[in-house]
């Protein structure tokens, strides 16, 4: 199998859910930092236009969306797995959960001027002001929420968290499953990136220890790489072959059909190319770029759009 590269930078908390994942299942892994707002030009010229943090890369197939990424990397090495099967359904919710509703009150939490000025400490406002623009725009230039609103709904959020922690060292059972690591990682940014703001995890003292086990878990075996190397990787590789069953047909678009797929929240820039597979959880895009050669894209179902392009 090629190698594992995951397109990242450290301080993306959706990146650190994949880099704990990575370590749980001892997978080793290439790591390519990325910036981390645009122009990101080696990171689309994989993706075709999706500029989100992470993306994961085998060689000319592009995963996008920590949703997806958990899928691969479970198929790749089954165990431990993410997916205890008495749990899975809800496992799986509760990670939705976590990634819009928790990490959303989290940064918004997070964002207030104290976390702002731990996390661009000793940066110019230069930096700061573009990482603003930047955010803004992938927001459709609607604001954040302000901290103050976001400060119960953080609070209520970790006493649940707390709750499902009574008598367990994970959510759901000994072991973590994919609810830990992404309940984990909003609260890591909290934790690790804002610590002027990290005192609202104290009320809640067992969401502290399974922090501590979390983290306990690493980041497994990491070798750094470049970008031109994960392009070369790219282009000098040809995508894994489609699973037999690849279209379940809900818009009426043909296989072949040129389309658009974007984000339906947050981040609205879409990767254009041809549709080679719409199975009953992702859709698969093959696009050809000078510099990363045939490459084969894919996104999960949920979350994202699919858009006939327009003749
Ligand atoms: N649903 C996406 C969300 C990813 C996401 O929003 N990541 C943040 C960083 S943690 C991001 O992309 N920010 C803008 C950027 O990095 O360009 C996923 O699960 O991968």
């Amino acid at each position: 199998m090629s190698d594992l590269i995951l397109h990242h930078y450290p301080t993306s908390p959706f990146a650190e859910k994949v880099r704990l994942i990575l370590g749980y299942k001892q997978l080793p892994w290439k790591s390519v930092v990325i910036p981390m707002i645009m122009p990101k030009p080696e990171l689309t010229a994989l993706t075709g236009g999706y500029r989100k943090t992470p993306v994961l890369q085998i060689g000319a197939d592009i995963y996008c969306d920590t949703a997806l990424i958990c899928d691969v990397l479970e198929h790749l090495a089954p165990t431990p797995t993410l997916y205890p099967d008495a749990v899975k359904g809800a496992a799986r919710i509760v990670s939705q959960w976590a990634d819009g509703a928790v990490f959303n009150a989290a940064m918004a939490w997070n964002f207030q001027p104290a976390g702002v000025a731990d996390v661009f400490a000793g940066a110019p406002a230069e930096t700061i002001q573009a990482f603003v623009a930047d955010r803004s725009a992938m927001r459709g230039g609607a604001p954040r929420m302000a901290s103050s609103d976001a400060a119960a709904t953080y609070k209520s959020y970790l006493r649940r968290i707390a709750n499902m922690l009574h008598g367990q060292d994970h959510l759901f059972g000994p072991q973590p499953c994919v609810a830990d690591f992404a309940v984990y990682h909003p609260l890591w940014f909290t934790l690790e990136r804002t610590p002027s703001v990290a005192g609202i995890l104290e009320a809640t003292p067992e969401v502290k220890a399974w922090m501590g086990r979390m983290k306990a878990i690493g980041y497994g075996t990491v070798v750094k790489s470049s970008a031109q190397e994960a392009l070369h990787a790219a282009q000098s590789s040809t995508p894994a072959a489609l699973a037999d069953e690849v279209f379940q047909d809900e818009h009426g678009i043909a296989l072949g059909s040129q389309v658009l797929i974007a984000a339906d929240t947050f981040g609205p820039e879409p990767t254009q190319g041809e549709l080679v597979a719409a199975t009953r959880t992702r859709y698969t895009l093959r696009r050809t770029d000078e510099r990363a050669g045939t490459v084969h894209v894919h996104f999960p179902r949920l979350g994202f759009t699919l858009k006939k392009v327009s003749a």
